[in-house]
């Protein structure tokens, strides 16, 4: 089996985000003005997305990790662009083994109109402390991204890898948006809003999370459950609880004044997405997983599972689809039915994990497991499908166009030996149309093609 790096440590990204950015697209569709947590990384209404290279080489330093920013335009994907460590007013430098991107979560954290991009580099060594972590905030601006400020780690000495999840919304309710950052170890952390560029933060507090076992919160997801004003996180990690085996546990906290309160558990899974898939006016939840259902869903793989939810974040109904998946959910056609994509890296219908999209339309009855699912096989789909491309390890549904339909970008981050590819397909009235599909490999981010980038390992907006 393949390792599909960097998403097992790392969801807080388009999963996460689309919560937050249906949330806004529904009550506000046509308005130009960025929503708090959705990419609009240079305020020009235009959603943005940004593609993550965590394996990229930068100034020589293999595994050092780079960013790939797409901003959106009127044709797609307008002016693309590229961060790391080495980017001028970044903190810190380019090391090997750093994984700059292992991490990322959008939010306009100073409210300035600008969303900003929070990137974790949990394997940052801190002085002595190896793997200790790094987190900053890449400041939006009406050129775009440029400049960051660190988020300092609160308990340097109580963790690691810091930073190895990540989501940006308002817990507390107090109309700041608010960090979570994951981290190993129980006690966990969410830095209140009060953000600045030199450096200013609100209180710092903890929460506790019920799973023993060192390798702590590998997955924040951020979004709406319940219908009060704070947003909710679906927590998640790898562990053992009493005498289960080892699972991939996801459970629902929901937002307080204080520190969120844990609800219910979910079915296992390594991806999450929160979204009101039936429009009952609470979220629901998608759990994935990136590998194909060889197993039972406790090794680590299975189908993927749409939750619909109640008030009290219990499951009220359950639909189980017929493929693993990363979840990304917008509403593609325009219709108001919120659509979900499940990238299916693992897919080898086409050759050895060559990877597809299933796509799932929204329909007054819901969601079914009736899809469309494209390959790099598909009519119109540039490329082919080839044995290790993983079509589909990064999934994203964002409007770059601003349209009102949903765009799907799919990277194959095993394309090219390695390097990556970020395929964009454009949402039209009849669903996802291959017509003016394009694709955007590493150079066109500027990032070294030198080792194996992996760009697309994530994909978040
Ligand atoms: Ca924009
Ligand atoms: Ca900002
Ligand atoms: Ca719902
Ligand atoms: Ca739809």
């Amino acid at each position: 089996m393949h390792k599909h790096f960097g998403r097992a440590l790392a969801t807080a990204t388009a999963a996460a985000l689309t919560g937050g950015l249906l949330t806004f697209a529904t009550a506000a569709p046509a308005t130009a003005a960025t929503g708090q947590y959705a990419a609009d990384f240079n305020g020009d209404g235009y959603k943005d997305a940004v593609a993550t290279a965590p394996q990229a080489s930068v100034g020589g330093k293999w595994w050092s990790g780079a960013v790939g920013i797409v901003y959106g335009s009127s044709s797609g994907v307008g002016r693309t662009a590229s961060v790391s460590q080495n980017a001028t007013g970044v903190p810190g430098g380019a090391e090997d083994s750093d994984l700059f991107g292992e991490a990322v979560a959008v939010g306009d954290l100073n409210k300035d109109g600008y969303s900003d991009l929070v990137v974790g580099t949990p394997y940052e060594q801190v002085g002595e402390d190896v793997a200790g972590g790094t987190v900053v905030i890449v400041w939006g601006s009406s050129s775009g991204l440029k400049g960051a400020t660190t988020v300092k780690d609160p308990a340097p000495t109580k963790h690691d890898r810091w930073g190895q999840a990540l989501a940006v919304g308002d817990f507390t309710g107090d109309g700041r948006p608010d960090l979570a950052v994951g981290a190993t170890g129980t006690t966990q952390w969410i830095i209140k809003g009060g953000f600045t560029k030199a450096g200013a933060t609100g209180a710092k507090i903890t929460y506790t999370t019920s799973w023993t076992g060192s390798a702590g919160v590998r997955r924040l997801t951020s979004g709406k459950i319940n219908t009060d004003t704070k947003a909710d996180l679906v927590v998640g990690g790898r562990a053992k609880i009493g005498t289960q085996r080892t699972l991939d546990h996801n459970f629902v906290y929901f937002g307080t004044s204080s520190a969120p309160t844990k609800r219910s558990e979910l079915p296992y899974g390594t991806q999450v997405a929160i979204a009101d898939l039936n429009k009952d006016g609470y979220g629901d939840v998608v759990s994935g997983w990136t590998q194909t259902a060889t197993g039972s869903d406790q090794d680590g793989n299975g189908p993927a599972v749409v939750s619909y939810l109640t008030s009290s974040a219990s499951v009220s109904s359950s639909l189980r689809l017929p493929w693993p998946g990363i979840p990304s959910v917008g509403d593609i056609n325009g219709d108001g039915y919120k659509d979900l994509a499940l990238g299916d890296p693992d897919d080898s219908t086409e050759g050895g994990v060559a990877g597809a999209v299933h796509l799932h339309y929204g329909k007054a009855a819901g969601l079914t497991a009736d899809a469309v699912t494209l390959t790099q096989n598909s009519a119109g789909v540039p490329g082919a499908a080839e044995t290790n491309d993983f079509f589909g390890e990064g999934i994203l549904l964002t409007d770059l166009t601003k349209d009102g339909k949903a765009d799907l970008l799919a990277a194959a981050n095993g394309e090219n030996e390695m390097d990556g590819l970020v395929t964009v397909l454009k949402g039209s009235a009849t669903g996802i149309t291959t017509s003016g599909a394009k694709t955007y490999g590493p150079s066109a981010f500027g990032i070294s093609t030198a080792d194996d980038p992996r760009l697309g390992s994530i994909l978040a907006g």
